[in-house]
């Protein structure tokens, strides 16, 4: 017997239907995030480096420098990563043919070429409007800062960016996530916490008060960043209430923007149950970093399981957000994106229903003996099927992105 049959028998025998999570999987798409290509340069070319308390560290060769790179590499990383695929892109990679366009002029021309990018490669995107790495940065704040001046400039920016996003959704005939995440707050004890999220809260009114059936508009918390420890105005919190009380608006959860024991899986649930769409930022925090390249860890299998065993792979948004500098940035997607996916298909090859009803019955000396026995089966023969059937390859496709790194990365100098 092969080991794929043998899988296959060893699952059902625990209840699992092998071929019917194959086939769920190959219908979950994943949105890539753009910025891992080119360590969140953007193409504006106003020589801003990158700000808002994140950071890409590492100088690994390669990276992309132009609108023709980046796509390239995207699509040499989407061959590698099986199932369907959607890209993340952010405002500030607006191609504008050599013409500097600010922020808040920014309008969907500047975005035909990724549409039709999108088309060629069958791909869906999803968007997010820009507040950092510009000078219109205040004192390290943009949509709560006590400069009107300032607050206007970047509510324009985000409405151009939502009817960027509509234009998109409109072009694709596939509705866009529009995130919205800014880095406003304070490195040090604050005199006043209530100000700046009394003027986020009005700036955010007037970013969404027009109405757009194409897009699903998010907001992103986060803890702390570098050189913003001490105060975050757009927290957890302030962002779960503002969508809570605005239809339309949802929280987005990074799940490397909490406290290290606090558990974004334990969070879907619960906001599944208030919000008929979760859109989640899946990235992997190592102590400061929030952004590490993800891998197969528990948190990752975690997140996936409460998405399988929610029936939620329709209402969450599986998006990616990490930065690594340090290593092949091609590697780096593939790695974190089939490393997502490696979760889900983990998650939907476990066998629920049997779970479930051990801890209604408390029976939870045979849960623990069940989840334990399940962490041995073999699960790496039905993940390598799968990648065959989507043709693509199962374990060794590094040698491709070596091969690709000789012939074209090494060559950009
Ligand atoms: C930053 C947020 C945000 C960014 C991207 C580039 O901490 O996670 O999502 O990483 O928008
Ligand atoms: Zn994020």
């Amino acid at each position: 017997m092969n080991v794929f049959d043998h899988a296959k028998q060893k699952y059902e025998q625990a209840g699992v239907d092998v071929e019917q999570a194959m086939g769920v999987l190959a219908d979950v798409p994943i949105s890539i995030h753009c910025w891992q290509g080119d360590d969140v340069a953007g193409f504006e070319g106003f020589g801003e480096a990158l700000s808002g308390g994140i950071q890409a560290t590492g100088n690994y060769p390669g990276k992309a420098r132009s609108p023709e790179e980046l796509m390239a590499d995207f699509e040499e990383a989407a061959r590698l990563i099986p199932g369907r695929k959607r890209i993340n892109l952010h405002a500030s990679y607006a191609i504008t043919k050599g013409e500097k366009v600010d922020r808040d002029a920014l309008s969907p021309e500047h975005f035909k070429d990724w549409v039709e990018f999108a088309r060629k490669n069958r791909l869906g995107i999803d968007f997010n409007p820009t507040f950092f790495s510009h000078r219109m940065v205040k004192d390290g704040c943009t949509l709560s800062s006590p400069d009107a001046g300032v607050r206007e400039f970047w509510i324009r920016h985000g409405k151009a960016c939502r009817r960027i996003a509509a234009w998109i959704a409109e072009q694709l005939g596939s509705p866009v996530l529009n995130n919205l995440w800014i880095p406003d707050g304070c490195k040090d004890i604050p005199a006043d916490r209530r100000g700046p999220r009394e003027r986020l809260k009005r700036s955010l009114d007037a970013i969404y008060a027009e109405k757009y059936p194409g897009v699903i508009d998010s907001v992103e918390s986060k803890v702390f960043g570098i050189g913003v420890e001490a105060y975050t105005v757009g927290s957890s919190e302030f962002y779960i209430a503002y969508a809570a009380t605005h239809p339309g608006v949802y929280p987005l959860l990074d799940n490397g923007h909490y406290h290290p024991t606090e558990m974004v899986s334990d969070k879907i649930p619960a906001l599944l149950l208030f919000f008929d769409k979760l859109p989640l930022h899946v990235t992997r925090g190592v102590r400061w970093d929030s952004d590490h390249v993800v891998i197969f860890e528990d948190e990752i299998r975690e997140i996936a399981k409460e998405i399988v065993r929610n029936d939620a792979l329709d209402r969450v948004l599986i998006g990616l957000d990490f930065f690594d500098a340090s290593i092949n940035r091609i590697a780096a997607w593939v790695i974190g994106c089939r490393s997502m996916q490696k979760a889900l298909l983990y998650a939907l090859l476990q066998p629920n229903g049997r779970l479930k009803k051990l801890q209604d019955e408390a029976g939870y000396t045979g849960l623990m003996t069940l989840h334990e026995e399940l962490k041995t089966y073999p699960f790496g023969a039905v993940w390598e099927a799968y990648c065959e059937r989507e043709n693509v390859p199962a374990d060794k496709w590094f040698a491709e992105v070596e091969r690709y790194e000789r012939d074209v990365l090494s060559k950009r100098t």
